[in-house]
């Protein structure tokens, strides 16, 4: 796997091994994981907030339309594995993360790394006209067309407009990705026990922001966001077995090595 290196487990940089929540402990770890969120978060929201007038023009739409399916699919999988880069990141970052083992490690990034691209997607997102930061400008669902799956591209879209509507600070959807990503429940576990225990961690740290900010009551509507990103994640997946099927070549030979080693 080109996905990451092997780090040798040492205990005494386990958070988990020694003490377990300590105020001080749950402390740190959030603040570890916003820092990790902000280092690899691609684009800061103030940076964004400044471009928010940056539309694509009438032409610039035209030549997304016109590319062929397989040309538009290749430069979408491309924006796509570099946002899945900075996730890869975030995720080693995480404290308890790099002392999961290496398979357990690619089994939480082949199904959380794209639902973690999601969630940072609504940080992209101008819920006054429904675009996204793609590509340097803002894009509306037809710059999307050529993909041929309006569905999967309509849903994303809505997903992105509904995490806005609960205005999360930067460091609750920190540790919302966080949570997403280290999710005991995923297949092909080794150490299910182990993720248990950071995924305890995460969830700990979490209640505690939320509490912090007198913002209980998100909890339940995070979890409900969760279920929503499980069916499209699926729904990606459908799209590129579809895909795959249909141009074979362009999937074989001219997606990045990332994408196919996560979703393929
Ligand atoms: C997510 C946040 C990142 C920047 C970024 C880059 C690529 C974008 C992605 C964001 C959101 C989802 C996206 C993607 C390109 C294509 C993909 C718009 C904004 C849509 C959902 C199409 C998926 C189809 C693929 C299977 C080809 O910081």
């Amino acid at each position: 796997h080109d996905l990451m290196a092997i780090h040798p487990y040492n205990p005494l940089e386990d958070p988990y091994s020694l003490y377990s929540h300590s105020l001080r402990n749950i402390d740190e770890l959030c603040a570890s994981i916003v820092r990790s969120h902000r280092e690899t978060s691609q684009y800061r929201v103030e940076e964004l907030h400044a471009l928010r007038w940056k539309l694509f023009n009438r032409e610039e739409i035209q030549a997304y339309q016109s590319k062929s399916v397989d040309e538009m699919w290749q430069h979408c999988a491309i924006r796509l594995t570099e946002a899945v880069q900075y996730v890869v990141e975030f995720a080693k970052h995480i404290p308890g993360f790099r002392m999961l083992s290496q398979n357990d490690q690619i089994a939480l990034l082949k199904t959380g790394s794209m639902e973690v691209v999601l969630v940072r997607m609504s940080r992209l997102f101008n819920t006054e006209n429904n675009t996204v930061f793609f590509d340097g400008k803002f894009a509306g669902t037809e710059v999307f067309k050529s993909l041929a799956c309006g569905d999967l591209i309509t849903a994303v879209f809505d997903f992105a407009h509904g995490m806005c509507a609960l205005k999360l600070t930067e460091q609750q959807i920190a540790l919302f990705s966080a949570l997403v990503l280290i999710n005991a429940d995923r297949p092909c576990l080794e150490d299910k026990g182990r993720v248990q225990r950071v995924q305890r961690s995460v969830e700990f740290g979490l209640t505690h922001i939320l509490h912090r900010d007198n913002q209980e009551s998100l909890m339940h509507k995070l979890y409900q966001r969760v279920a929503v990103l499980r069916s499209l994640c699926s729904l990606h997946m459908e799209k590129l077995r579809w895909f795959s099927q249909r141009y074979p070549l362009t999937a074989h030979s001219l997606f990045p090595p990332l994408y196919k080693e996560l979703f393929a």
